[in-house]
């Protein structure tokens, strides 16, 4: 995309019009079922959004009906207030009462290759014992209680836990070190820690209590540490203070009725790393959360009883929240669950749990299909992919070549894709086909979800024309969004609400095209500007990523005297090649064959592996500063691999 100075408009140069139907039976089979149906749904939500979204939210269990369907303060928004409600036994009391008692609920396989099931029934009687080992600890509702745990199903039985009994938690990344562990802790003053004392990832133990330890000798706030035994290695228990949950779980009953909360209770905080260095606290609710978590969950991944859902994203990542535990197990469906990476042992493990489980509906990020693709088709080909029926994607634009293979090498051309675009911020799902329904278009997210009203703007507030570039924006409340920053009520209004009147800001650039899909272009803190065009960092890595012999490619701006920026691309190479002038200068004409002269990169850098957060997202923050200067000076705390850092450094001499 190129933003134009002046009129702070985006133009877009990337064309794509290849488009893919749903088939006619998968669109019977579906939950919305053809473009129709949709386009009903829309202009229902359109004409009253409030009763669209009261009738989705009677499709949950509460207590106590509410009294106003929305309550909006700008920018501060109650869904459903008056309302009493858990999610808990949305998650899992609810489906007792039918056939679903004996579903699976949890489908776990461990990276060393152990497994559990548990059914709804079994998932009940644990959530219920670990609630009552909270409140044994003296958690009470509103108290805050932080998680540090492995994917293991104990992470989902402590989060429905707290849920359980209103305590508000935070789950932190098992990958964070010592330090963000105890900023987010200090930060959200949580009373007690649930860790493990490790976690396996390929083969090799993340010590999680270790670094609890660390992070706990400056948290006055914790008085409890709880601590899952999964390696069985040796870590320090401190008397008084640490306990064993498998030992603490033999202290309790089972009995432990839900909380009735309000529909305004706060379920949890996440933490997202801002620009600047202090991270954020996101703050969601529980009514209007758990609403468009659910109905998203069904209408998007067109849930269904017999479905074997794998979502790959860590619970530490908003995508676990919603697509791991709330939304599926709201509606009641099968979850598969897996703790390690997907290239332990070999790199077909995923493909070997799909075929394993028979796993039907798989959801993962771009920059993991751009890793198989890297590592090769011949390990997917070690495997019957046949149960598999749709496919999505979060996390980063897919571009297209990623979505062609992803469509034909682990779809077969059979499954539908579902490119879902959203943020921590938003909850839930808010751009994305329904699979039963939208022709899909590879690269684009497609249109908003019913009840959800994007736009996209300029900064003054003007919507631009079809394939003018600009900043999404989305200016209804919707049940799921943020209510705050945790403790920060004026951050939030400054970095959602104040950037453009009157409508949220969400901080992408995105254009829209003929057929009303929407294409996101990246952030807008990453926009280049080049002699006075603003260019998106999407459509350059997507251009180059479309050369044959390139695997990914991240592309940053340097301060340049006479352009104002220049365009700097780190790039890595599909197995086999190295890189050499000679590649650099092809590249530089396929950029400008495709794209234009403008978006040439002036410089081109080869490199194995590019720096990325935990979640997949590449953090171009980080080579904005090693382009400028060689060093890393930023807030890193969200790095998944240190070493890569070390290796930019290195290639550099
Ligand atoms: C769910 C999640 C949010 C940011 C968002 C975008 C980018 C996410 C897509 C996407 C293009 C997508 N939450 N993003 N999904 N960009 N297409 N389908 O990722 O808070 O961690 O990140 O991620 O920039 O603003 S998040």
């Amino acid at each position: 995309m190129t933003v134009n100075s002046e009129s702070h408009a985006i133009e877009s140069i990337l064309h794509e019009s290849r488009l893919f139907p749903p088939t006619p039976e998968f669109a019977a089979a579906a939950h919305v079922s053809g473009e129709a149906e949709l386009d009903r749904l829309r202009a229902e939500a359109e004409a009253d959004p409030e009763a669209f979204w009261a009738d989705k939210a009677a499709h949950l269990h509460w207590f106590k009906p509410w009294d106003r369907v929305l309550d909006w303060n700008p920018p501060f928004a109650k869904w459903f207030d008056g309302g009493k409600i858990n999610v808990s036994y949305n998650c899992l009391d609810r489906h007792l009462g039918s056939w679903r008692r004996n579903k699976a609920a949890i489908i776990w396989e461990g990276e060393p290759g152990d497994t559990r099931t548990l059914t709804y029934q079994q998932l009940h009687r644990e959530v219920c014992l670990f609630a009552n080992v909270l409140k044994k600890f003296d958690v009470k509702v509103g108290d805050r209680v932080a998680i540090y745990m492995p994917m293991t199903p104990e992470i989902a039985i402590a989060m429905l836990a707290c849920a359980r009994i209103g305590a508000t938690h935070s789950v932190i990344f098992g990958g964070f070190s010592a330090e963000a562990l105890r900023d987010r802790i200090n930060d959200a003053g949580c009373k007690l820690v649930v860790t493990a004392d490790g976690a396996w990832r390929r083969g090799t133990e993340v010590k999680l209590k270790a670094a609890v330890d660390d992070a706990l000798t400056q948290t006055p706030s914790v008085t409890t540490c709880i601590v899952v035994n999964r390696t069985g290695s040796q870590i320090h228990m401190q008397p008084g203070r640490d306990h064993w949950w498998h030992e603490m779980m033999e202290t309790v009953n089972d009995d432990c009725p839900a909380s009735e909360l309000d529909s305004e209770h706060p379920l949890f905080i996440l933490y997202t790393s801002g620009t600047t260095g202090k991270p954020k606290g996101i703050l969601h609710t529980t009514g209007g959360y758990l609403t468009q978590a659910a109905l998203t969950t069904k209408w998007v991944f067109d849930m269904k009883d017999e479905d074997v859902y794998w979502c790959t994203a860590d619970v530490g990542w908003v995508t676990g929240h919603s697509y791991v535990v709330y939304g599926p197990l709201a509606n009641g469906a099968t979850v598969l669950m897996y703790e390690g990476a997907p290239n332990f042992p070999e790199p077909d493990r995923f493909w070997q749990i799909i075929d394993k489980y028979k796993v039907t509906i798989f959801y993962t990020a771009p920059t993991a299909i751009r890793a198989f693709i890297r590592w090769g088709e011949r390990w997917v080909l070690k495997h019957d992919l046949r149960s598999l029926r749709l496919l999505g994607t979060v996390g980063e634009p897919i571009n297209p070549e990623a979505w062609m293979w992803y469509h034909q090498v682990i779809g077969k051309g059979r499954c539908p894709i579902v490119d879902t675009w959203w943020q921590t911020e938003t909850g839930g799902i808010m751009i994305s086909p329904l699979p039963g329904a939208t022709p899909t278009k590879p690269g684009t997210a497609t249109k908003p979800l019913p009840g959800i009203d994007i736009d996209i703007q300029t900064r003054d507030g003007r919507s631009v024309g079809v394939n003018e570039g600009g900043y999404l924006v989305i200016k209804r409340p919707w049940p799921g969004m943020l209510r705050t920053i945790w403790g920060d009520d004026e951050r939030f209004r400054k970095q959602y609400w104040d950037e453009i009147e009157g409508v949220y800001f969400a901080g992408d650039g995105a254009r829209r095209d003929e057929l009303g899909y929407h294409w996101i272009m990246g952030r807008v803190d990453d926009v280049i500007n080049v002699s006075g065009h603003r260019l998106g960092t999407a459509e350059i890595e997507s251009a180059l990523v479309s050369h044959e012999a390139v695997a990914e490619a991240a592309v940053v701006g340097r301060p340049d005297e006479m352009k104002g920026s220049a365009i700097v691309a780190f790039v890595s190479l599909e197995g086999s090649r190295t890189g050499n002038d000679e590649l650099k200068a092809a590249l530089r004409e396929h950029v400008a064959k495709e794209i234009g002269a403008l978006a040439k990169p002036d410089d081109i850098r080869f490199s194995d592996a590019l720096p990325k957060t935990r979640s997949g997202k590449i953090m171009r923050r980080l080579l904005r500063e090693i382009a400028a200067s060689g060093v890393v000076m930023g807030d890193v705390s969200t790095l998944e691999d240190f070493s890569v850092l070390e290796k930019l450094r290195t290639d550099e001499e």
